[in-house]
């Protein structure tokens, strides 16, 4: 099944640039992203999507009968973040250390590196996504990273999907360039993050890809993204997204913090089998941001109701 929103052109493949920071430069700053096949350890993804489809499966949020890896929804089964019962599941999952550390993973560190000229600063908090087939209302709307994530605008989002996610399945689809236009107004939506940008007037092109598992789309914090549709029958799209900057900007103390903050790093860390990963950040020479009033400003500004002088 399709839709015209999953007819768009295809990301431009930037392996060929791996290894030069001149050229990821270039690219990235031309076109705000780089997407690149079979970057990231299959391995390494397989193990997550193997905990957390196991996670599902033991919420009897996955179909009887079938195998967890699959992720085929229960006939029925509609969460939603941050509703109580999605929530309950994902305080379990993000505890997960196959979740937590695909976040570092060497290829991806590797190019980052190479992208910034410096060392790169991993933000810890790592988000999943579990996405429901048939719910498209709350598909995540188009929005730009900065305005929930501040700290420094060389920011970057990797957004990973754990297993084959072709476009009919709801990967992530980018306004090329977008990035240009600084940051944009937005207004209350539904969907992850629950604030979107009208794009209709912006002299951009989306565009996205079919990812199969390895593959991966960086993007800068103001360029303007969103998912498509999950337009499967039955399977739950489940990705991750992951943020880094250059080690010498300054972070968001919320960055660095489990995704929504209703965990200590304690509790996340409690069951996993290696020390490695834990706090890796601790001994960095982090520099902390204060809170950009410009986002603050537009945060609060998609909450108030239209003044009678604005068109509806
Ligand atoms: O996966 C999604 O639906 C949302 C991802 C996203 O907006 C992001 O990675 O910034």
């Amino acid at each position: 099944m399709t839709s015209l929103e999953q007819d768009i052109p295809p990301f431009i493949v930037s392996n060929s640039a791996l290894g030069d920071s001149v050229e990821l430069k270039r690219r990235m700053a031309q076109d705000g992203y780089l997407f690149f096949k079979n970057l990231i350890s299959q391995e390494s993804i397989g193990r997550t999507r193997q905990e957390i489809t196991t996670l599902l499966q033991s919420a009897d949020w996955l179909k009887p009968g079938t195998a967890a890896l699959d992720a085929v929804a229960a006939p029925g089964a509609n969460y939603v973040e941050p509703a109580p019962d999605y929530m309950q599941v994902y305080s379990e999952l993000i505890k997960g250390e196959e979740f937590n550390r695909l976040a570092l993973d060497p290829n991806l560190v590797a190019m980052l590196d190479t992208l910034f000229g410096e060392p790169t600063l991993a933000h810890s908090r790592n988000i999943a996504r579990i996405i429901f087939p048939h719910n498209t209302l709350y598909t995540t709307p188009s929005h730009q990273d900065y305005i929930h994530i501040q700290g420094a605008m060389e920011t970057y989002t990797a957004w990973i999907p754990l297993g084959d996610c072709p476009k009919e399945l709801g990967s992530l689809a980018v306004l090329q360039g977008s990035h240009k236009t600084g940051l944009l107004p937005v207004e209350s939506a539904y969907g992850a993050g629950g604030l979107g940008i009208n794009t209709e007037s912006l002299p951009y092109t989306w565009i996205g890809s079919d990812f199969e598992r390895g593959d991966v789309v960086v993007f800068h914090s103001l360029t303007v993204h969103k998912a498509l549709p999950n337009l499967a029958d039955e399977q739950i799209r489940l990705s991750v997204d992951f943020r880094y900057q250059p080690l010498s900007h300054p972070i968001d103390k919320s960055s660095l913090m489990p995704h929504h903050s209703r965990l200590t790093w304690e509790e996340i860390y409690a069951n996993w089998k290696s020390d490695e990963a834990k706090y890796y950040w601790r001994d960095l020479p982090i520099r902390y941001a204060g809170h950009d009033p410009k986002a603050l400003e537009l945060r609060a500004s998609a909450n108030q109701p239209k003044k009678e002088t604005e068109t509806p």
